[in-house]
């Protein structure tokens, strides 16, 4: 996606921003377009107050000077504005290829709306064919694991279930948890493996976000569009 379409995105995600918001503010390139315009907004005066979903988005809010608070802080949020790896039908998502999905997660629940932002290649007939992050503990990864690959069989889903690395080394979310992809490629029942997957000791959370997302801002070449 190219920077100006996701500048485009977030410029429309914009628009829903009012005064006095506590705004969840995603991770990610696209919701990176989103905190860029939003800082010189608030420069011109703009009250809102911004919950970061990373580190990373905390650092960029903050020298942008947006107002940021916690979760503990501000436990019920107005609106997050995040990114997504695929939108499937009914705004299903799946979100964590940039590795911040609890917080990502957690985020969106304490929020009356979600709003996405993406480019129309992110749209899909039908999750899957991005893996699916599942973040899980170090202790016990190897069962979890197969576990995880035993309860997505069940559901007739097959693919390699693989650490994600960075580097030489396991890559380490904001949580200190572990990441496992999961390479089903077509993932016809997400609210099945959603349940499935959140019944695994181990599995802290899975890049499906199902029910959150009330909107998704999507660009493309001939514009933006809105999916409801
Ligand atoms: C976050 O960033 C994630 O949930 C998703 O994995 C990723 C999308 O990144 P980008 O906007 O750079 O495509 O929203």
């Amino acid at each position: 996606m190219s920077a100006e379409l996701k500048r485009k995105a977030a410029e429309v995600a914009l628009t829903h921003v009012r005064p006095g918001m506590r705004l969840g503010l995603g991770t990610g390139s696209t919701a990176e377009a989103f905190v860029r315009l939003l800082g010189p907004r608030v420069a011109e005066g703009l009250d809102i107050v911004g919950v970061p979903t990373s580190e990373r988005t905390a650092a960029l809010a903050a020298s942008l000077g947006i107002r940021l608070a916690t979760l503990d802080e501000l436990p019920e949020l107005d609106l997050t504005i995040d990114g997504a790896d695929e939108i499937g039908p009914r705004l299903a998502l799946v979100k964590g290829g940039g590795g911040a999905l609890l917080r990502e997660k957690i985020v969106a629940a304490a929020s009356a709306r979600m709003i996405v932002i993406a480019d129309s290649a992110k749209v899909v007939a039908e999750l899957g064919a991005f893996p699916l992050p599942i973040e899980v503990v170090p202790f016990g990864l190897e069962a979890t694991r197969r576990a995880i690959v035993a309860r997505a069989a069940a559901l007739g889903l097959e693919g390699p279930v693989q650490l994600r690395m960075a580097g030489d080394r396991p890559y380490l979310t904001d949580g200190g948890h572990l990441i496992l992809d999961a390479s089903f490629r077509r993932i016809p029942q997400p609210e099945a493996l959603a349940l499935a997957l959140s019944g695994i000791p181990g599995c802290v959370e899975h890049g499906l976000f199902i029910g959150l997302a009330s909107l998704a801002v999507v660009a493309g070449p001939d514009g933006v569009s809105l999916l409801e």
